[in-house]
């Protein structure tokens, strides 16, 4: 019974997956004009792959409030090129000198570095102006600007970059770094944009003011189980399987979840903390059995 409902799970996530990488497609930039390199650039980095998680979960979230219009896609296009940009600095030279991500060399070793960062710089704007089609589409414009504030501060310096920040100053630190320090970083670095993602389904959804609450509260706990999970496979994995290769925090000196509390501590921390997240969603009162399933599925993720 349990393998028939794993085997649907899967089916559905592919599906899923196949719904986003459409959407992708019909908002990435045409390759054509003097900005060509560019564009081939931002495009090679969003096409490479990725679970999509974060256009998943705003989908899924939006559906949890009965959303049912198509003003969430050029929203869900723009996080995950927000996300995208994100993963292309963080693989720079000046950052964590990466050759590999999602299975393929890095955007600055294909492209070079100046046009890595332009794809970057790219992407974080185009990203904005993809959001802001859904303007012209069918929906309320009060909940799209909210929605859009949203996404801009969850990725801004109170939310991921100010998570970066703290985390190359980590690097210094050291065993030095505190408990304190590693959670502003989880929170900001990985929280942030689950938040985003989650957030701007309920908003646009029409969700209250409430319910968005009790959303961010359980995005907060999916983003530090979802990273206590990468801290772990980055001990436990394979450059197969990750498709990156594995160590690269213990390379970059740096302290994590598993370095701080250890794999059993982490393990248990991160179960406690999806758990806890499902029960907030549940909650509110409205179900989505995908969504559930997919929290879930976040802790037991390998890769
Ligand atoms: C450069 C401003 C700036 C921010 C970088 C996202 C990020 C912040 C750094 C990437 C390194 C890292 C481990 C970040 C934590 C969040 C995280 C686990 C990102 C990887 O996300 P996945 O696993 O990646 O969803 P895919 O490839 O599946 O989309």
């Amino acid at each position: 019974m349990k393998m028939v409902s794993w085997m649907n799970f899967k089916e559905e996530l592919k599906d899923r997956v196949d719904h986003i990488e459409a959407i992708l497609k019909e908002y990435l930039p045409k390759e054509e004009g003097w900005q060509k390199t560019v564009i081939a650039a931002m495009n090679y980095s969003v096409l490479a792959g990725g679970k999509r998680l974060r256009p998943m979960l705003m989908e899924e979230t939006y559906r949890l409030f009965g959303g049912k219009g198509r003003e969430i896609e050029p929203f869900m296009a723009a996080i995950e090129m927000i996300h995208t940009y994100s993963l292309v600095h963080d693989d720079l030279p000046a950052m964590d000198n990466d050759e590999y991500r999602r299975g393929r060399k890095t955007t600055h070793v294909v492209y070079g570095e100046a046009m890595a960062i332009l794809a970057g710089d790219g992407l974080l704007n185009y990203a904005f102006e993809t959001a802001m089609k859904s303007f012209a589409m069918e929906g309320d414009l009060e909940k799209k600007a909210r929605a859009l504030s949203v996404l801009a501060q969850k990725a801004g310096i109170y939310g991921m970059i100010g998570g970066q920040t703290a985390d190359i100053e980590a690097e210094d630190l050291g065993d030095q770094v505190t408990a304190g320090h590693l959670m502003f970083i989880h929170a900001h670095k990985t929280s942030a944009l689950i938040e985003a993602a989650m957030m701007t389904g309920a908003i646009l959804a029409g969700a209250s003011q409430e319910e968005t609450a009790q959303i961010e509260k359980a995005a907060y706990e999916i983003g530090i189980a979802f990273q206590i999970q990468d801290d772990i496979l980055d001990v436990t994995s394979t450059l197969e399987m990750l498709g990156k290769p594995i160590g690269s925090d213990a390379k970059n000196h740096k302290t994590t979840y598993v370095t701080l509390k250890g794999l059993e501590e982490s393990r248990k921390e991160q179960q406690e903390l999806s758990l806890h997240a499902i029960e907030t969603i549940r909650s509110i009162g409205y179900s989505n059995d995908f969504l559930m399933e997919l929290v879930t599925s976040l802790i037991t993720r390998e890769k």
